[in-house]
Order: structure tokens, then sequence, then C-alpha cells
């Protein structure tokens, strides 16, 4: 039998770069995306020697491209294209709503909400061909609560969830699954791209506790990915030990 494609946006880092390397070992073919082409390939020449790896190097937030990018692939491996995961997105900023920059909030909805959107269009017609698939999408604690500071990107993550809903109600007839992913704080580039670079703050984030590791994630991703074709799951919260919400932590000092 011929091996099932993952797309993965974002594999250039944390979760997605993560699932990659879990999803090669499990003898899955990949499409690696995302806007850094040197770890693209780097990643490729990693896992090539497992499986066959496709890379597209495209900023979702650019319609054109996406929708150029997915459709430059080979014939056969859209044809066996079968999971999609929609990991790639940020934050920008952390702070009161109306101190927010509009660049910041530009980027995070065109990245987590627009960008997502434009992939699943551009994906979806050679899932259903397939006539069963799986799209998982990287939602957040914060696209369960609000907490401070947190306004737009709670808000791209709420949308997030709220797509991941409607995914799964119009693409049923389909034999598509939906499943939406929510984890609470993990020490990927996360808070590097959210707190732009600035060290002492980055460092604060993760102080007095441990964070998900990108495994951690990518492990339960797998395993949404893995289970019987009549079996989905819908959401899934995925939190540190030490943290009981998007804002209650126990931290040791
Ligand atoms: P990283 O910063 O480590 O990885 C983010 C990935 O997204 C990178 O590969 C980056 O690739 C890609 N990306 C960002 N913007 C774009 C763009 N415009 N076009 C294409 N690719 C883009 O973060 P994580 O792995 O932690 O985050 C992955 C997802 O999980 C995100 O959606 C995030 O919101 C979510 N999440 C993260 C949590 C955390 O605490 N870390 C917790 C909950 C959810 P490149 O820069 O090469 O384009
Ligand atoms: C990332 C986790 O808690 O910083 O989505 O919002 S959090």
């Amino acid at each position: 039998m011929e091996k099932k494609y993952v797309l993965i946006t974002g594999a250039t880092s944390g979760f997605g770069k993560a699932c990659a390397q879990l999803f090669a070992k499990n003898n899955y073919n990949l499409i690696l995306t995302g806007r850094r082409n040197d770890r693209l390939q780097e990643l490729k020449n990693e896992l090539s020697a497992m499986v066959s790896v496709e890379t597209l190097c495209f900023d979702v937030r650019d319609e054109a491209s996406v929708f150029q990018a997915i459709e430059s692939l080979p014939e056969n491996v859209k044809n066996q294209l079968s999971i999609l995961i929609n990991n790639a997105g940020l934050a920008v900023g952390r702070g009161p709503i109306d101190e927010g920059l509009i660049d910041d909030w530009d980027r995070m909805i065109d990245t987590n909400v627009k960008g997502l959107l434009y992939v699943t269009r551009a994906v979806v017609p050679y899932i259903k061909k397939a006539g069963q698939g799986h799209i998982i999408n990287l939602g957040s604690i914060a696209g369960k609560e609000v907490y401070t500071g947190g306004n737009v990107y709670c808000a791209s993550k709420h949308a997030v969830d709220a797509l991941s809903k409607a995914m799964r109600i119009d693409l049923l007839p389909y034999g598509i699954k939906v499943t939406n992913i929510a984890p609470g704080a993990a020490d990927t580039e996360f808070s590097t791209v959210r707190f732009k670079g600035d060290e002492e703050i980055i460092k604060s984030v993760y102080k007095g506790f441990q964070p998900l590791k990108a495994e951690d994630v990518a492990n339960v991703i797998y395993f949404a990915a893995s289970l019987p074709a009549h079996v989905n799951i819908n959401d899934l919260t995925i939190m540190p030990t030490a943290q009981a919400s998007g804002s209650h932590f126990f931290k040791s000092e």
C-alpha cells in the first residue's frame, strides 16, 4: 500500500518540527512547510532516509503563494495527501488592548486565522478526493479562555476553536476527521516571537515550572492521528501539570 502524506505547516520549529520527526518515524511521507527554507532543507535531509519528503516554502498569509505552493506538488503526492496539520501560528506582543500595536494584531489574525483558512481551502479538495482524512488544528488554551494581555491572540485562537467545530460539521459527509489540539505553555520559539527576542521576559515565562516540550504535543497529535478510522478526538487540551488554566501556574519561585 502507498504511504500517506501528511502536510505540516510551520514545520521549521516547535510542534511542527517535532510532528515531522514523529510522523516520519511512523512511516508517513511528509510535506513540510514554513518560511525558513534553510530549516526546511535541513529537516528534509534528516528525514529523507526514512520517508519521502516534499518541502514548500511560503508565507501562510499570502493567499496566492499558498494556492500556488499546494498546486505545485506532484499529482501523486496531492492524491495521497490525507492529513493536514494546521500548526503555523504565533503570538506577537502581550499587553492591554488600548496599548496594542495594529501591526502585531494584523500578524496574529492574518497568520492564525486567515492563513489557516487559506491552507485548509487549498488542501481540502485533495483530502476529499481520498475519501477519508484528518485535519488537526493547533488551537490553544488561549482559545478556551481569555487571560490578561492575551486579547487578540486569544481571539485568534478562539477563532481556530470555532473553525475546528465548523469544519467538523461541513466535512462530515466526506469522512474527514477534524481535531482541535489546545496546548498550554510549551517551551518552543513561541515566546521568542511573542516577546520579540527580549531574553529577560522570555526566561521569566518558563521559570519555576516545567512547561510542555514540543515532543509532548507531537505525541498527542500523533495519538489523535493514529486512532481507527471510526474514532475521532474532537478536542483535546494538553497542559503542563503545573498549569491549571490560562493564568494559574504553580511556580517554585
Ligand atoms: P514556534 O514559534 O516554535 O513555531 C511556529 C511555526 O509557525 C514556525 O515553524 C514558523 O515557521 C511557522 N509560522 C509562523 N508564521 C508563519 C507564516 N506567516 N507563514 C508560514 N509559517 C509560519 O511555535 P510553536 O511550535 O510553539 O507553535 C505552533 C502552534 O502552536 C502555533 O499555532 C501556536 O500558536 C500554537 N501554540 C503554541 C503554544 C506554546 O506555548 N508554544 C501553546 C498553544 C498553542 P517560519 O518562521 O519558518 O515561517
Ligand atoms: C500559547 C499558550 O498560554 O501563552 O498558545 O496562550 S499561552
